[in-house]
């Protein structure tokens, strides 16, 4: 099939380059509502009980949500606005910015990876680079004509979020707290804003399928009226509530490796739904290409022997990339 942008265009059916074998489609009945995500209150004064809570739920969960982020709510309900305007563009003012290169610092594109995947993803996105911000921003969308200022405004309150998350996470791990930071080096940025358009037989294909992570720590917004997030725990798929006022994060790949696997880079996936459109906007914050990605040396101490082997963070993503999204954890590949 000619694979260009859903976002825009009717189907009456699902194009059969979408559906998935019986074996490996949704079975969105068999999903559970999740009640217990851990809530985080980032605005908590308690420093060791924050700290705690961060630590148990890295441990147990891999994600969590936090509230009291300090992202201003009038920024992140911009984010959406403009978001939703950008893709509500006509398909020809969209694919002017279409391309499937992976290695392209901006590019509207559809599904996960058309370039070597066999089914696709009901999934339109536009990804960006966003660290430095001067060196990027300009090359971003300039219609909406709100754009690049919102995008802008949000990236530097996301990437401020997740330095705090950071800094608590290597507290939990019982560490000073720029020693995550400090592995992960001059961190890059990187956005997807990631839109499923309501899809004709979402029981037979995803938005993204299952997936875990390639970067340090991924801040997710979601779009609060369309639910589709689903998260891997104990073997069984968790449907994900969006929460006012919340940002999903996910640890990534890095974060696993550096805490010697004691956390968690989780599997989760998107499931699309026959009614309406779903919208969410990853941050991804990603270690510098020449960061050495290692466990410390506490936490590799007695009988916690080092699982992975050493690494740059270069030779992990483009290990990543040369893979299908779905196949199995590329930290797998990367064991001692
Ligand atoms: O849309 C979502 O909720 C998940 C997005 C995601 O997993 C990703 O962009 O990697």
């Amino acid at each position: 099939m000619e694979t260009k942008v859903i976002s825009g265009v009717v189907f009456s059916r699902l194009p059969s380059s979408y559906i998935r074998p019986e074996s490996d489609r949704p079975r969105l009945s068999e999903v559970l509502e999740c009640n217990d995500v851990p809530v985080i209150d980032l605005g908590c004064k308690d420093r060791g009980l924050l700290v705690k809570q961060i630590g148990d739920a890295c441990r147990e969960y891999g994600f969590f949500q936090v509230i009291n982020h300090g992202v201003p709510k009038e920024l992140a309900d911009s984010m959406v606005k403009v978001a939703h305007e950008f893709f509500s563009l006509s398909v020809e003012e969209k694919m002017k910015l279409y391309s499937d290169d992976p290695t392209k610092t901006m590019r509207l594109s559809t599904s996960f990876n058309v370039r070597k995947e066999t089914i696709h993803n009901w999934r339109d996105y536009l990804r960006l680079h966003c660290y430095p911000l001067e060196k990027y921003a300009p090359e971003w969308p300039s219609n909406p004509s709100s754009f690049r200022d919102i995008v802008s405004a949000y990236c530097i309150e996301v990437r401020a979020l997740g330095f705090r998350l950071q800094e608590a996470i290597s507290e939990s791990l019982g560490l000073q707290k720029d020693n995550l930071k400090d592995v992960l080096g001059e961190q890059g940025q990187h956005m997807a804003i990631n839109y499923y358009p309501a899809c004709p037989e979402p029981d037979l294909t995803y938005g993204l399928p299952a997936h875990t992570d390639p970067n340090a720590l991924t801040i997710l917004l979601q779009d609060l009226q369309v639910a589709g997030l689903q998260v891997l725990k104990d073997g069984k798929w968790l449907a994900i509530k969006p929460q006012p006022d919340a940002f999903v994060i996910n640890l990534g790949d890095q974060i696993q490796a550096f805490s010697n696997g004691k956390y968690r880079s989780v599997w989760h996936r998107a499931v699309v739904n026959a009614n309406r459109a779903r919208l969410s906007v990853a941050s991804f914050l990603c270690p510098c290409d020449s960061a050495n990605i290692s466990a410390p040396k506490e936490l590799t101490t007695g009988d916690d022997q080092a699982v992975y082997t050493d690494f740059t963070y270069a030779e992990y993503y483009k290990k990543f990339w040369s893979r299908n999204l779905d196949q199995e954890h590329c930290l797998e590949l990367f064991k001692n």
